[in-house]
């Protein structure tokens, strides 16, 4: 991992000026440790599977799961964390040691050293799946970072303002890929404008995912 806190440069594409706020580690995630996450992934996913969550508008485009002490879910009475699985009062599976390390690696040297998830939003994204601008905002600690590794196809990164009618960037991410989000940026919009289908170099997983660690509770 690049290292230098003080001067958030570390950017993969040069033409991309990252806000404050924003640490980018690209490739920060080996093969090897992809592997081994993604096998982490599929373990959590035979628990509690990928669904679609129900919004006001319909689905999401993207399937999710959850991870850790709480979970974030949808459905048409709104958005919040709860402690137990979609229609089941049985708790979400545990955040895995591989999923504590990688966080506390990607924090270590940002302003945020001593964040702790207690919650992990997966995110996965097949064929034409997207994720609209929004902004994460029912966690209860915005001083808390959110820190995202990205997994299988590439994925493009919208990042937007404080507003949702700011302008946008975006960052192109790619499995393996570590991005750690907050102070000044926390609230900033942002979302998966396309994803790249067969870009994935990870054997077995067709599509993207997208593990997120928040500070929920
Ligand atoms: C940027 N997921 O789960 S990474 C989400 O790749 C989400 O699946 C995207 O947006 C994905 O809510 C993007 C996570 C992320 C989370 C919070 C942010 C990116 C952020 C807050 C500010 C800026
Ligand atoms: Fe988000």
């Amino acid at each position: 991992m690049p290292r230098t806190p003080s001067q958030p440069r570390l950017f993969a594409d040069p033409a991309v000026n990252l806000p404050p706020g924003f640490y980018y580690r690209p490739g920060a995630v080996g093969a090897d440790g992809q592997r081994d996450l993604y096998a982490a992934v599929q373990e959590i996913a035979r628990v509690a599977p990928f669904t679609h969550a129900r919004t006001r508008n319909g689905m999401t485009s993207a399937a999710m799961t959850n991870c850790g002490e709480a979970g974030w879910w949808s459905d048409p009475k709104g958005y919040r964390y709860q402690t137990h699985r979609p229609d089941s009062p049985e708790p979400w599976p545990p955040l895995p040691d591989i999923f504590l390390k990688i966080a506390a690696a990607a924090v270590a040297e940002t302003p945020w050293p001593d964040f702790v998830p207690d919650a992990c939003l997966l995110n996965f994204y097949g064929e034409g799946a997207k994720m609209g601008l929004h902004q994460d905002r029912d966690e209860k600690d915005f001083s808390q970072p959110i820190v995202t590794v990205s997994l299988g196809d590439d994925g493009d990164f919208l990042i937007g303002g404080l507003t949702r009618t700011g302008r946008s960037e975006v960052l192109p991410l790619h499995s393996g890929d570590v991005l750690v989000m907050g102070g000044d940026s926390r609230m900033r919009f942002h979302g998966i404008r396309k994803v790249h289908s067969g870009t994935s170099p990870l054997p077995g997983l067709a599509g993207r995912i997208s593990l997120t660690f928040r500070k929920a509770l």
